[in-house]
């Protein structure tokens, strides 16, 4: 079976590890949020953490993530020490026994998203990545010089119409939904910051930025594979450019570069399906059965992708991904994996984001945006139930 998994912020985390265990989940996803970017992850804190959550009759499966330093994303000013720290944060996280590390290489942001509370029709409320509402913040908000290039012109129009109507309110929301930082983000920027950071990528194009990610697999996976951690990208969420931003964690072929860049089974992939499912040229499936040996940790949701590249996060058999199918797929790398005798069959996989529904809804009850109780819950029986029913288990 696939190990079932939740993602717990630490203590800080409204949704306790009691909680937690009540919804199935026997794997914790957690990160030292507090420790700095770039800074060394040492024994203690790791040990502080993982101690705190065996205590609760859990495990601590993945660490999502340890964040990529900007220098080292554009090889630039403490890059060299940024890298000597993330190697020594793996060395000490094997040290503690956590098996997998996950991580992204988007520049910037994080994933993104327009709208935390979009109600779907249910009454429930979704997280949401509205094309026209992007345009106007890039094209009116941020100002950023040939913003409308990127866009159709169908959109442009949209997004002057969007800005024109909508109020201060909805302005405000719109740039702090964007740039104030998601959970796990770890960055938040006004606008003048988040210029100053745009401008720190000018010149760096994505066949830079794939240079910098070899050159970063080829520093850190031997040491991965020397501490026997296995590491897990994260793709880009949205999987396409932003901003004037190059994105290169966002297709089949992006993630077959990355496997290449350093030949070791510790050089993986976090499948992500909400994140390249975005993406109607990404056939999820397939995409499994040809990098499935090496996807160590699994996201499962499924966006509901419209015609100018807008969506939202449906419910977790919902929506544009064929989840059966996907599963389906996992399955048998599960069992092709236990044929080559390999032991790691138990992949992790988390229900990514949930609704905020039911008591989510409550006042006093408090969810980080997609990480909620009831909707992740939800989305966590559906898939136990999926895995279940298809391995005939
Ligand atoms: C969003 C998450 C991402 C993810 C990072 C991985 O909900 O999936 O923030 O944690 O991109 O490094």
């Amino acid at each position: 079976m696939l190990e079932q998994t939740w993602r717990w912020f630490g203590p800080s985390d409204p949704i306790t590890l009691q909680e937690i265990r009540q919804t199935g989940a026997t794997g914790i996803v957690s990160a030292l949020h507090h420790v700095p970017n770039g800074d060394v992850w040492t024994q203690d804190a790791i040990q502080e953490r993982k101690t705190m959550i065996e205590s609760a009759g859990l495990r601590w499966s993945v660490i999502e993530s340890i964040p990529v330093h900007e220098d080292i994303k554009r090889r630039t000013g403490d890059y060299v020490r940024y890298i000597a720290n993330y190697c020594e944060s793996l060395r000490n996280a094997a040290a503690c026994g956590i098996p997998v590390v996950c991580y992204n290489f988007m520049p910037v942001l994080d994933w993104t998203r327009t709208d935390l509370a979009f109600v779907v029709d249910d009454g429930s409320e979704a997280l949401r990545f509205d094309m026209t509402e992007v345009a106007a913040f890039d094209i009116h908000i941020l100002n950023r010089p040939d913003a409308a290039a990127s866009y159709t012109p169908e959109v442009v129009k949209r997004a002057g119409e969007w800005y024109d109507n909508a109020g201060t309110d909805a302005r405000n929301r719109l740039v702090a939904n964007i740039i104030a930082g998601l959970p796990g983000s770890e960055e938040s920027y006004t606008i003048e910051t988040f210029r100053e950071k745009l401008d720190t990528y000018r010149g760096i194009d994505a066949a830079r930025l794939r240079h910098n990610l070899v050159l970063f697999l080829q520093e850190i996976v031997p040491v991965a594979e020397e501490a026997g951690i296995r590491l897990a990208i994260h793709p880009d969420d949205p999987p396409f450019d932003i901003f004037g931003l190059p994105r290169v964690v966002s297709t089949a072929a992006d993630a077959r570069a990355v496997l290449a860049a350093y030949d070791s089974e510790y050089n993986g992939l976090c499948f992500c399906t909400g994140s390249y499912g975005a993406r109607a040229d990404n056939h999820l499936p397939d995409m499994v059965n040809a990098l499935g040996s090496r996807i160590h940790f699994l996201h499962f949701r499924s966006v509901q992708l419209e015609d100018d590249g807008s969506f939202y996060e449906a419910s977790h058999l919902e929506g544009s991904a064929n989840m059966p199918a996907v599963m389906k797929a996992v399955l048998q790398e599960v069992a092709r994996r236990a044929r080559e005798g390999r032991t790691d069959l138990a992949i992790p996989y988390r229900p990514d984001h949930g609704h905020r529904m039911l008591g989510d809804q409550s006042a006093n009850r408090k969810t980080n945006p997609g990480y909620s109780l009831y909707g992740r819950m939800r989305g966590l029986a559906e898939l136990r139930g999926l895995e279940r029913g298809l391995s005939g288990a």
